[in-house]
């Protein structure tokens, strides 16, 4: 597990982003960046009704910025592109948070540099908690049968090196890795109690989707998506997970046998099959489980009820919203610069274009079009409902709050604007492959 900040108690906590080395296949090391160590950061813990004074600290000699998300904070404390953080400097924001319970994350949002930043390691888990979990009958023993799981992929040179040098094909596609890297950890086990455990997955992986399963078929119990808890446990045996996703679910190991988290191939590709179509890759294990007895299991019985929710409006009667997800492909892609080779609406990201403003308050209905391939769309500072996607209502797994939709073919969001944000630091929305945000598959917009 990554270290534990917790800030509950304190109400402040410090990143201070470095540059270290880490070893992933074997003895050799990479260089890498991380927050207070030498790759990716701590899980943060800090609680909902409190105020978190937090510091983010830049040691690194280029700009960063640090993104909070899944936090409907105001623009001003959201970390996006406008807000980087250069060498030397501390940012300090305030987190007032009123949101419910999730599983959250930070990372490097510099537009153009965010996905290099990331695949160095500027990304981290963020916890908000309210103590009620033990009430609520969940595995909550950080580390023991409550695991938090970073999901990423890589490539690593000769010299063990991180190798990220996206190539045309993974401009177009989104980079993916040909290794398995959990927590920043490449070929580990986990080890965890004969009982009820929880798994809060997060993708940090720039591109890759991973349909998940158990090599057993077992079943996994959802309880929570991006935002929050549901009311009760959805019963799944596989769950797709999207780049900027998380979800919390629980797995029942009373019987002691040894099985692992994998994954299909990624199944993401160009329509129509430009690309060649299809992969060549087979099904991976993402994390094998060890079941040790001597670890204590303090849960064994599913809840019936979580006491979370599930956003019930219909979106009649609400203003649409049309975002269509444009890429250039083949000679067009090849002709233009490389932060305009995507768009929305036909337009490239552009820092000083504020694409729409929303008056504070607002219910948007917004319909997207994902063109040539998934897209995983994210807003900031906002929670949504996914009214329906590809035309038919939402997987049980969408049925949940969230901020990161996987759109294949189309989505229709239903979104209220309750944080501000002003014209210095507008809300982004973009795609959540990050080299298509990158490359200008994103806007931005004011809440006032
Ligand atoms: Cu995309």
């Amino acid at each position: 597990m990554p270290p534990l900040l917790d800030a509950t108690g304190t109400g402040r906590f410090h990143l201070a982003a470095q540059r270290g080395t880490t070893a992933f296949v074997d003895a050799r090391t990479s260089e890498t960046w991380g927050f207070n160590q030498p790759h990716l950061g701590p899980t943060l813990r800090i609680a909902t009704g409190q105020t978190t004074a937090a510091e983010v600290q830049n040691t690194l000699d280029e700009p960063i910025s640090v993104h909070w998300h899944g936090l409907m904070v105001p623009g001003d404390a959201d970390g996006g592109p406008h807000q980087t953080i250069s060498q030397g400097e501390t940012w300090t924001p305030e987190l007032s948070i009123t949101q419910p319970t999730c599983t959250a994350w930070y990372h490097s949002h510099v537009h153009g540099s965010t996905a290099r930043q990331v695949q160095k390691g500027l990304a981290g888990v963020l916890q908000i908690v309210d103590g009620q979990d033990e009430a609520r009958g969940l595995p909550n023993a950080y580390g023991v049968d409550d695991l938090t799981l970073v999901l990423q992929d890589r490539r690593f040179d000769r010299r063990g090196q991180i190798d990220y040098a996206p190539a045309m094909p993974d401009q177009m596609m989104g980079f993916m890795g040909d290794t398995m890297v959990v927590n920043g950890q490449v070929g580990r086990t986990a080890v965890i109690p004969q009982g009820l455990v929880r798994l809060r997955l997060v993708n940090g992986s720039n591109a890759r989707i991973y349909p998940l399963s158990l090599s057993d078929g077992r079943e996994m119990h959802l309880i929570a998506t991006d935002n929050g808890y549901l009311d009760r446990p959805i019963t799944l045996s596989d769950l797709t997970i999207a780049p900027g996703e998380r979800f919390e679910v629980l797995i029942d190991f009373s019987d002691g046998r040894d099985i692992a988290l994998v994954s299909a191939p990624n199944p993401n590709e160009m329509m129509g099959g430009m690309m060649g179509g299809g992969s060549n890759e087979s099904a991976f294990v993402v994390l094998p489980f060890a079941v040790d007895p001597s670890l204590p299991a303090t849960k064994d019985r599913l809840p019936d009820d979580i006491g979370g929710s599930r956003p019930q409006g219909d979106g009649t009667g609400v203003d649409v919203r049309n975002m269509t997800l444009d890429m250039q492909m083949g000679m067009g892609m090849m002709m233009r610069r490389a932060n305009d080779r995507f768009s929305i609406n036909g337009a490239a990201f552009a820092m000083d274009q504020i694409n729409f403003d929303i008056p504070r308050g607002t219910v948007e209905r917004w319909r997207i079009t994902a063109d040539m391939m998934m897209h995983p769309f994210h807003i900031h500072g906002v929670s949504f409902q996914v009214l329906s996607q590809s035309g038919r209502a939402p997987a049980p797994q969408n049925t949940g709050w969230k901020d990161t939709m996987l759109v294949h073919g189309s989505a229709e969001l239903l979104v209220r604007f309750d944080q501000g944000a002003a014209r210095e630091t507008p809300f982004m929305y973009h795609c959540h492959i990050l080299e298509h945000e990158d490359g200008g598959m994103m806007g931005q917009f004011t809440v006032g």
